[in-house]
C-alpha cells in the first residue's frame, strides 16, 4: 500500500485541511475515493490489494458495497474470475423488481467489497440484502479502515473485516515520507479518538458520531432529540439498530409511518390487504395465532408482497417467557416466526433473558425488537417505574432493539424508533379496553414515530383511501413537528 500512498494524496482521493461536513463539524481529513475513478492503473493495483488481504477468507462471490467500491469489485471479478452481485439501492418499479443482480444460488457465500468502513453501517446494510436473497455472507474487505471501531462493530455482527490499511497506519507512511506534518497527524489522530463508535454513546452522555458518509465523520450534537431529526437523519446514527436503520430509512423514502395492523380472519385475508395497502404502509403488523388457514406457504406469499411493495413485516407476539422457551417460540413451533418476520414485540416483563435469546435466534443481521413499555389499553400496568425499566433494558441490547411500543416519547434519544398503536381519526374506545389517539395528537403532539392503525382501517368501507388519508395525515403530522423543532 505504501506506494500507492502518495499517488492517493496526488490525485486528492486523500485531503488533509479543514473540511466543514454537512452538520457543521469541522473535520482535518477528507476521503474521497471516487478520484481514482480517473486513474484506470491505481484503480487496479488498489482492487489487486484488497484480493491479497483477503485471501484467506471463503467465498464464491463478490459484491461491492454502492457506488464508490463498484469499480473495485469488478476489477477483482475480471482479474480473478470470480462472478459478481450488484446491490441495488432501490429495487426497480418495472421488470424484475430484482435488488441483487448476477447470478447466484441461494446457500453461495459472497465477500463483500467496500472503499472505506467508518462505523460499518453501510456494509452491514448491504449483509443484510444478501442474506435475505439467501446468500452467505461471513467476511468484507475494505481499501481503509478509518479505525474508528466498524471492524469491532461488524466482528460483533459476524462479520470478519480484512482492511489493505487503516488512516492511522496512512497518517504515518505519509509522515516518514515527509508528506504530512506532525501537527496534522496528530490533529487527525485527535479527531479519531474523539469520533469512536460506542454502542452505548448516549448512555453515557457524549455526543453522537453519525454513520459514515464518503469520507465524512460527522457529529450530531446530544441536544437533538428524536423529534428534531428526520428519520433519514436518524436512520444514520450508529446508535441505531440494524432494524431500525432500516425501517428509518425505508419511512423516510417511502414517505409513510403507518404500520397496518392486519387484524382480519384468515391467511388469504391478510395476503389480498398487503396486497391492497402495502404501498401505503411501513410495517404489516399480524398475530399470526389468530390468523385461520397459517402454513408455509402463506409466510412465503407474504414475504413476496413485501419485497414487492416495499414494507416490513412485523409479528406482535409480545413474547414473556423465559430465555430459553422465547427461543423456542421464535424459531419453531407451527408460526417459524424468525423465518419471516423482521420485527416482533417482547414484554419486559421477563427481564433481559427473553431478549437476549432472541438476538442469539435472529436469522437476519437486521431482524429486530420492540420492547412494549407502555400500552394503549385501560388500566395496563405498564407505566412510571416499569416503563422507565423497560427503557434501562434496550440499552443492553442496542444492536438487536429497534425501540419502543409506547403512547409517549417515552425516551429523547434519537436512536430508538418510537410506535403507537390505538390510533384512530376519532378520538374514544373501543368498548373492551382499547383507547384512541388521532395521528396529530401521536406523531404531532407526543412526538412518537409510527402509527399502528388496525380498525380504522381494516373497517373502512374503501380501505384503500382510508389507508392513504392515514398515511397523509401521520406524514403531515411528521413534517410539521419537524417544522416546528
Ligand atoms: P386497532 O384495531 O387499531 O385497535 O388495533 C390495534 C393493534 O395494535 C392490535 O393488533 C393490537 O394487538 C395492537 N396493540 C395495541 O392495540 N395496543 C398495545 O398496547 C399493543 C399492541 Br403492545
Amino acid at each position: 500500500m505504501d506506494e500507492c500512498v502518495e499517488r492517493l494524496l496526488d490525485v486528492r482521493a486523500l485531503k488533509f485541511g479543514s473540511y466543514k461536513l454537512r452538520t457543521g463539524l469541522v473535520s482535518p481529513v477528507y476521503i474521497d475515493f471516487r478520484e481514482i475513478f480517473g486513474c484506470p492503473d491505481l484503480l487496479c493495483q488498489l482492487s489487486e490489494l484488497i484480493f491479497k488481504v483477503s485471501r484467506e477468507a471463503q467465498y464464491e462471490l463478490v459484491c461491492g458495497v454502492p457506488y464508490t467500491a463498484l469499480p473495485l469489485a469488478t476489477c477483482i471479478s475480471i482479474t480473478h474470475h470470480l462472478p459478481m452481485l450488484v446491490r441495488r439501492k432501490e429495487a426497480k418499479d418495472y421488470g424484475t423488481k430484482r435488488i441483487v443482480e448476477g447470478k447466484f444460488i441461494p446457500g453461495q457465500t459472497c465477500l463483500i467489497v467496500e472503499d472505506v468502513v467508518t462505523f460499518g453501517s453501510s456494509i452491514l446494510e448491504t449483509v443484510s440484502v444478501l442474506q435475505q436473497e439467501g446468500l452467505k455472507v461471513t467476511d468484507a474487505v475494505v481499501l481503509l479502515d478509518r479505525a474508528q471501531g466498524g471492524a469491532e462493530r461488524l466482528a460483533s455482527c459476524g462479520i470478519r473485516l480484512w482492511s489493505v490499511s487503516t488512516l492511522p497506519q496512512i497518517l504515518s507512511s505519509l509522515r516518514s515520507r515527509g508528506r504530512l506534518d506532525e501537527d496534522t497527524v496528530c490533529k487527525v489522530l485527535d479527531f479519531l479518538a474523539a469520533n469512536q463508535y460506542e454502542s452505548d454513546s448516549l448512555a453515557n452522555g457524549s455526543a453522537l458520531p453519525a454513520k459514515e458518509q464518503l469520507g465524512a465523520s460527522e457529529k450530531i450534537p446530544r441536544i437533538v432529540s428524536a423529534a428534531a431529526l428526520s428519520y433519514g437523519q436518524r436512520s444514520l446514527l450508529p446508535t441505531t439498530s440494524p432494524f431500525a436503520t432500516r425501517l428509518l430509512s425505508l419511512m423516510e423514502e417511502k414517505r409513510t409511518n403507518v404500520a397496518l395492523a392486519a387484524d382480519v380472519l384468515s391467511c388469504a385475508d391478510a395476503l389480498a390487504l398487503a396486497e391492497e395497502l402495502g404501498p401505503e404502509i411501513c410495517m404489516f403488523k399480524i398475530h399470526a395465532d389468530a390468523l385461520s388457514g397459517f402454513d408455509e406457504g402463506f409466510h412465503l406469499r407474504l414475504v413476496d408482497i413485501a419485497k414487492r411493495h416495499r414494507f416490513l413485516l412485523f409479528e406482535d407476539r409480545k413474547f414473556a417467557d423465559i430465555g430459553s422457551v422465547v427461543r423456542r417460540q421464535y424459531e419453531g413451533g407451527v408460526f417459524r416466526i424468525s423465518h419471516w418476520a423482521h420485527v416482533v414485540t417482547v414484554h419486559a416483563v421477563a427481564g433481559p433473558g427473553a431478549l437476549l435469546s432472541l438476538q442469539e435466534a435472529y436469522s437476519s443481521v437486521d431482524s429486530g425488537a420492540f420492547i412494549v413499555s407502555e400500552m394503549s389499553c385501560q388500566g395496563s400496568l405498564a407505566v412510571g417505574n416499569y416503563t422507565q425499566a423497560a427503557v434501562e433494558m434496550a440499552k443492553g441490547c442496542r444492536d438487536f432493539v429497534a425501540g419502543f411500543i409506547c403512547t409517549s416519547r417515552v425516551t429523547t434519544d434519537p436512536s430508538w424508533v418510537l410506535v403507537t398503536p390505538g390510533v384512530k381519526f376519532q378520538e374514544g374506545d373501543d368498548g373492551q379496553g382499547q383507547q384512541y389517539l388521532t395521528p396529530d395528537e401521536v406523531i404531532g403532539r407526543r412526538g412518537t414515530d409510527v402509527i399502528v392503525v388496525g380498525r380504522g382501517i381494516v373497517n373502512a368501507d374503501d380501505r384503500l383511501a382510508t389507508a392513504q388519508a392515514y398515511r397523509h395525515a401521520g406524514w403531515q403530522a411528521y413534517e410539521g413537528r419537524l417544522a416546528q423543532s
